[in-house]
């Protein structure tokens, strides 16, 4: 038989909040990695920062491949590679664990991977990775949104049962467009009005119009919730449950704000078919092909 899905969204009916119907923290047990303490704070916050988790030389290591591959001509003219609408810049590059050998390990370095394995509660796989440049002076905000209404929507991801994970590559401060988080927001799904578009990622990740909140929503989120940055030294890394709401403003420093994101799926949350009929998304966006649970390595950068 199959589940009635509590998620709907994208359909013209008016915006919408539904209660979470999934867990949070996923209690098997499998693997030591979050504290008792880290797993109470996400299932409460939805998100849980581990202050420089990477050394500042790792740091250095994963920034010198992060310019090797936006410089790159080759890259800049892939798919992956998303140019911001006006500077032309590169803001972000997706799929950076498949292009890039660094970063190939890096999803399996186990004091990542251990984290989100025993949260999740389960093996994971990579559901999608990329970088995110945000260039100094002309870096664009990432409008509030909820992954997960992308995702389910978008990809056919069924269940509540990822997260992301943002490594710092610079430091995040109040300036530079750090993620700015609602607390307690994951607890609520916000089903979003307007049809997808065909095609519609071509845009949404220059710039996001459809899978956006209600305004009214929102403020109600953040009046319970209330708004929290996540400012953090370069190494620091922030695990993020994906029906956060979040976002983060523009650069208009002369620096980058440069964070690296790994959303771990679990192995038992594949995805299916999109909602409405659209088509699926590309691969380099959403994994669908040859799924296998990540094995942790202890090497270190
Ligand atoms: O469409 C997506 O899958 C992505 N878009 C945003 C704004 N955040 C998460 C994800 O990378
Ligand atoms: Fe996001």
């Amino acid at each position: 038989m199959q589940m009635s899905n509590p998620y709907l969204t994208r359909r013209s009916d008016a915006a919408a909040i539904i209660s979470r119907a999934d867990p949070v923290v996923y209690q098997q047990d499998v693997v030591q990695g979050a504290t008792e303490q880290q797993k109470q704070d996400y299932a409460k916050n939805g998100f849980l920062q581990v202050d420089q988790l990477f050394s500042q030389d790792e740091v250095q290591h994963l920034l010198n491949e992060l310019h090797h591959m936006r410089q790159d001509f080759a890259v800049q003219q892939r798919p992956e590679a998303i140019i911001e609408r006006e500077s032309q810049e590169v803001r972000s590059i997706f799929n950076v664990h498949r292009l890039n050998d660094v970063f190939q390990n890096l999803v399996s370095d186990e004091r990542v991977l251990n984290i989100a394995r025993s949260l999740l509660g389960s093996d994971v796989y990579i559901h999608q990775s990329r970088i995110n440049y945000k260039p100094g002076l002309h870096g664009k905000e990432f409008f509030w949104h909820s992954d997960f209404e992308t995702w389910h929507s978008e990809d056919g991801m069924p269940r509540m049962r990822a997260l992301s994970c943002s490594i710092l590559l610079t430091d995040n401060d109040d300036h530079n467009g750090p993620l700015l988080v609602i607390p307690g927001s994951h607890q609520h799904y916000i089903s979003c009005q307007g049809e997808t578009p065909d095609e519609h990622y071509k845009k949404s990740l220059k710039k996001q119009e459809y899978g956006v909140p209600d305004g009214s929503l929102l403020r109600y989120l953040a009046d319970m919730g209330g708004i929290h940055s996540c400012t953090g030294l370069a190494g620091s890394v922030v695990f993020f449950d994906c029906n956060l709401m979040h976002g983060s403003n523009s650069n208009i420093t002369p620096f980058p704000r440069s964070n690296i994101f790994f959303v771990y799926n679990s192995i038992d949350n594949q995805l299916q078919q999109p909602l409405g009929g659209i088509k699926p998304r590309p691969e380099f966006i959403a994994a669908r092909e040859d799924i296998v649970a990540i094995e942790p390595n202890n090497l270190r950068l």
